[in-house]
Protein backbone atom coordinates (compact mmCIF):
# COMPACT_ATOMS: atom_id res chain seq x y z
CA UNK A 1 0.00 0.00 0.00
CA UNK A 2 1.24 3.45 -0.69
CA UNK A 3 2.88 5.71 1.89
CA UNK A 4 2.19 9.42 1.55
CA UNK A 5 3.82 11.66 3.62
CA UNK A 6 3.64 15.63 3.97
CA UNK A 7 6.15 17.92 4.50
CA UNK A 8 7.23 21.45 4.15
CA UNK A 9 6.97 22.81 0.06
CA UNK A 10 9.88 25.01 1.74
CA UNK A 11 11.15 24.72 4.78
CA UNK A 12 12.15 27.51 6.82
CA UNK A 13 15.14 26.10 7.61
CA UNK A 14 16.28 25.73 3.80
CA UNK A 15 16.69 21.97 3.86
CA UNK A 16 18.85 21.54 7.25
CA UNK A 17 16.78 18.45 7.87
CA UNK A 18 15.14 19.91 10.98
CA UNK A 19 11.87 20.12 9.74
CA UNK A 20 10.57 17.00 11.16
CA UNK A 21 9.82 15.23 7.78
CA UNK A 22 12.85 14.20 7.93
CA UNK A 23 12.79 11.86 10.89
CA UNK A 24 9.00 10.22 9.32
CA UNK A 25 11.08 9.51 5.82
CA UNK A 26 14.00 8.63 8.36
CA UNK A 27 12.30 5.84 9.74
CA UNK A 28 10.79 4.85 6.50
CA UNK A 29 14.53 4.30 5.04
CA UNK A 30 15.33 2.10 7.82
CA UNK A 31 12.65 0.14 7.57
CA UNK A 32 13.16 -0.12 3.52
CA UNK A 33 9.65 1.33 2.65
CA UNK A 34 9.19 3.42 -0.34
CA UNK A 35 7.06 6.63 0.25
CA UNK A 36 5.38 9.59 -1.65
CA UNK A 37 5.80 12.72 -0.67
CA UNK A 38 3.01 15.53 -0.81
CA UNK A 39 3.95 19.01 -0.30
CA UNK A 40 2.19 21.47 1.35
CA UNK A 41 2.60 25.63 1.37
CA UNK A 42 1.79 27.41 4.94
CA UNK A 43 -1.53 28.58 3.67
CA UNK A 44 -2.52 25.18 2.59
CA UNK A 45 -1.20 23.61 6.34
CA UNK A 46 -4.21 25.61 7.29
CA UNK A 47 -6.78 24.63 5.23
CA UNK A 48 -9.68 22.55 5.98
CA UNK A 49 -7.91 19.40 3.73
CA UNK A 50 -5.07 19.36 5.59
CA UNK A 51 -6.59 20.18 8.64
CA UNK A 52 -8.75 16.84 8.03
CA UNK A 53 -5.12 14.88 8.12
CA UNK A 54 -3.88 17.26 10.76
CA UNK A 55 -5.83 19.34 13.18
CA UNK A 56 -3.46 21.53 14.28
CA UNK A 57 -2.53 22.25 10.94
CA UNK A 58 1.05 21.22 10.62
CA UNK A 59 3.50 18.34 8.95
CA UNK A 60 4.24 15.64 8.70
CA UNK A 61 1.17 13.26 8.14
CA UNK A 62 1.18 9.91 7.17
CA UNK A 63 -1.38 8.69 4.82
CA UNK A 64 -1.21 4.63 4.48
CA UNK A 65 -4.81 3.67 2.34
CA UNK A 66 -7.48 4.34 5.36
CA UNK A 67 -5.21 4.98 7.59
CA UNK A 68 -4.07 8.74 8.86
CA UNK A 69 -1.52 9.48 10.97
CA UNK A 70 -0.33 12.77 12.62
CA UNK A 71 2.73 12.81 15.11
CA UNK A 72 5.97 12.21 14.60
CA UNK A 73 6.32 10.32 17.38
CA UNK A 74 3.19 8.12 16.69
CA UNK A 75 4.15 7.97 12.58
CA UNK A 76 7.55 6.12 13.88
CA UNK A 77 6.10 4.02 16.47
CA UNK A 78 3.83 2.98 13.85
CA UNK A 79 6.15 2.16 10.91
CA UNK A 80 8.35 0.68 13.63
CA UNK A 81 6.06 -1.83 14.73
CA UNK A 82 5.48 -2.97 11.09
CA UNK A 83 8.27 -3.38 9.61
CA UNK A 84 11.65 -5.00 10.87
CA UNK A 85 14.60 -2.97 11.98
CA UNK A 86 13.43 0.15 13.99
CA UNK A 87 12.58 -2.09 17.57
CA UNK A 88 13.88 -5.51 19.28
CA UNK A 89 12.36 -8.45 18.97
CA UNK A 90 12.72 -9.19 22.73
CA UNK A 91 9.78 -8.02 24.52
CA UNK A 92 11.67 -6.06 27.45
CA UNK A 93 14.17 -4.46 25.11
CA UNK A 94 11.61 -3.52 22.91
CA UNK A 95 9.64 -1.55 25.48
CA UNK A 96 12.58 0.17 26.65
CA UNK A 97 12.99 1.09 22.90
CA UNK A 98 9.80 2.71 23.32
CA UNK A 99 10.51 4.53 26.42
CA UNK A 100 13.76 6.27 24.57
CA UNK A 101 11.56 7.67 21.70
CA UNK A 102 8.94 8.91 24.42
CA UNK A 103 12.09 10.13 26.36
CA UNK A 104 13.14 12.32 23.49
CA UNK A 105 10.24 13.61 22.27
CA UNK A 106 8.65 14.25 26.06
CA UNK A 107 12.16 14.83 28.39
CA UNK A 108 14.66 16.14 25.72
CA UNK A 109 12.87 17.66 22.90
CA UNK A 110 10.96 20.32 25.08
CA UNK A 111 13.95 22.44 26.63
CA UNK A 112 15.42 22.35 22.93
CA UNK A 113 12.63 24.12 21.69
CA UNK A 114 12.39 26.07 24.70
CA UNK A 115 16.54 27.33 23.90
CA UNK A 116 15.22 28.05 20.28
CA UNK A 117 12.34 29.71 20.75
CA UNK A 118 14.27 31.82 23.16
CA UNK A 119 17.15 32.54 20.75
CA UNK A 120 15.28 33.07 17.38
CA UNK A 121 11.37 34.14 18.56
CA UNK A 122 12.34 36.16 21.86
CA UNK A 123 15.66 37.07 21.30
CA UNK A 124 15.18 40.87 20.77
CA UNK A 125 12.45 40.93 23.79
CA UNK A 126 13.38 43.67 26.74
CA UNK A 127 13.52 40.47 28.95
CA UNK A 128 15.85 38.02 26.77
CA UNK A 129 19.16 38.47 28.53
CA UNK A 130 17.54 37.50 32.05
CA UNK A 131 15.68 34.80 30.78
CA UNK A 132 18.27 32.84 28.89
CA UNK A 133 20.30 31.60 31.23
CA UNK A 134 17.55 30.36 32.87
CA UNK A 135 16.87 28.31 29.77
CA UNK A 136 20.60 26.96 29.18
CA UNK A 137 20.64 25.55 32.65
CA UNK A 138 17.31 23.55 32.26
CA UNK A 139 19.16 22.31 28.61
CA UNK A 140 22.88 21.51 30.07
CA UNK A 141 21.57 19.90 33.05
CA UNK A 142 19.06 17.44 30.76
CA UNK A 143 22.16 16.88 28.12
CA UNK A 144 24.30 16.39 31.14
CA UNK A 145 22.03 13.72 32.34
CA UNK A 146 21.54 12.00 28.28
CA UNK A 147 25.05 12.39 28.26
CA UNK A 148 25.69 10.60 31.87
CA UNK A 149 23.48 7.75 30.55
CA UNK A 150 24.67 7.05 27.08
CA UNK A 151 28.85 7.35 28.59
CA UNK A 152 30.87 5.25 25.65
CA UNK A 153 28.23 3.39 24.11
CA UNK A 154 27.04 4.08 20.83
CA UNK A 155 23.38 3.39 21.16
CA UNK A 156 21.07 4.19 24.19
CA UNK A 157 20.08 0.54 24.81
CA UNK A 158 21.90 -1.80 22.86
CA UNK A 159 21.36 -2.00 19.29
CA UNK A 160 20.18 1.14 17.09
CA UNK A 161 16.37 1.45 17.52
CA UNK A 162 13.91 3.65 16.86
CA UNK A 163 14.42 5.53 20.35
CA UNK A 164 17.64 6.59 18.88
CA UNK A 165 15.98 7.60 15.62
CA UNK A 166 13.94 10.27 17.69
CA UNK A 167 16.77 11.32 20.27
CA UNK A 168 19.38 12.24 17.23
CA UNK A 169 16.45 13.77 15.45
CA UNK A 170 15.67 16.22 18.33
CA UNK A 171 19.47 16.43 18.87
CA UNK A 172 20.28 17.63 15.75
CA UNK A 173 18.16 21.21 15.88
CA UNK A 174 20.91 21.98 18.56
CA UNK A 175 23.82 21.38 15.90
CA UNK A 176 24.09 25.22 15.02
CA UNK A 177 24.25 26.87 18.15
CA UNK A 178 27.53 24.60 18.99
CA UNK A 179 25.99 23.14 22.12
CA UNK A 180 25.88 19.88 21.05
CA UNK A 181 30.21 20.07 21.30
CA UNK A 182 29.95 20.93 24.92
CA UNK A 183 29.07 16.93 25.44
CA UNK A 184 31.52 14.88 23.32
CA UNK A 185 29.91 11.52 23.18
CA UNK A 186 26.05 13.02 22.33
CA UNK A 187 28.06 15.01 19.52
CA UNK A 188 29.64 11.54 18.39
CA UNK A 189 26.17 9.63 18.99
CA UNK A 190 24.81 12.61 16.97
CA UNK A 191 27.34 11.93 14.15
CA UNK A 192 26.53 8.13 14.44
CA UNK A 193 23.10 8.66 13.31
CA UNK A 194 23.75 11.12 10.64
CA UNK A 195 26.25 8.58 9.06
CA UNK A 196 23.82 6.11 8.64
CA UNK A 197 22.57 4.64 5.03
CA UNK A 198 19.20 5.57 5.70
CA UNK A 199 19.31 8.48 7.22
CA UNK A 200 21.60 10.41 4.47
CA UNK A 201 18.88 9.05 2.10
CA UNK A 202 15.86 10.81 4.12
CA UNK A 203 18.44 14.21 4.19
CA UNK A 204 19.05 14.18 0.44
CA UNK A 205 15.45 13.77 -0.32
CA UNK A 206 14.48 16.60 2.07
CA UNK A 207 17.40 19.00 0.53
CA UNK A 208 16.24 18.31 -2.86
CA UNK A 209 13.03 19.50 -2.62
CA UNK A 210 14.23 22.57 -0.35
CA UNK A 211 16.92 23.38 -3.18
CA UNK A 212 15.03 21.70 -5.73
CA UNK A 213 17.76 20.14 -7.36
CA UNK A 214 16.98 16.36 -8.54
CA UNK A 215 18.36 13.26 -6.61
CA UNK A 216 21.39 11.89 -7.83
CA UNK A 217 21.18 8.17 -9.32
N1 LIG B 1 4.63 17.35 17.85
C1 LIG B 1 4.53 17.45 16.43
C2 LIG B 1 5.13 18.77 16.00
C3 LIG B 1 4.86 19.05 14.52
C4 LIG B 1 5.47 20.39 14.11
O1 LIG B 1 5.80 21.23 14.97
N2 LIG B 1 5.61 20.58 12.81
C5 LIG B 1 6.18 21.81 12.31
C6 LIG B 1 7.23 21.52 11.27
S1 LIG B 1 8.64 20.68 11.93
C7 LIG B 1 5.11 22.64 11.63
O2 LIG B 1 4.31 22.11 10.90
N3 LIG B 1 5.16 23.95 11.84
C8 LIG B 1 4.26 24.88 11.18
C9 LIG B 1 3.15 25.31 12.08
O3 LIG B 1 3.04 24.86 13.23
O4 LIG B 1 2.37 26.13 11.59
C10 LIG B 1 5.21 16.25 15.75
O5 LIG B 1 6.17 15.71 16.32
O6 LIG B 1 4.78 15.83 14.67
Amino acid sequence: MTVTITAFERSPDGGKGLARDTRVRWALEEAGQPYEVRLVSFKAMKEPAHLALHPFGQIPTYEEGDLALFETGAIVFHIAQRHAGLLPDDANARARAITWMFAALNTVEPPILEFVTARIFEGDKPWAAQRMPLVMDRLRDRLKQLSTHLGDADWLDGAFSAGDLMMVSVLLRLRASGLLDEYANLAAYVARGEARPAYKRAFAAQLAVNTGKPLAG
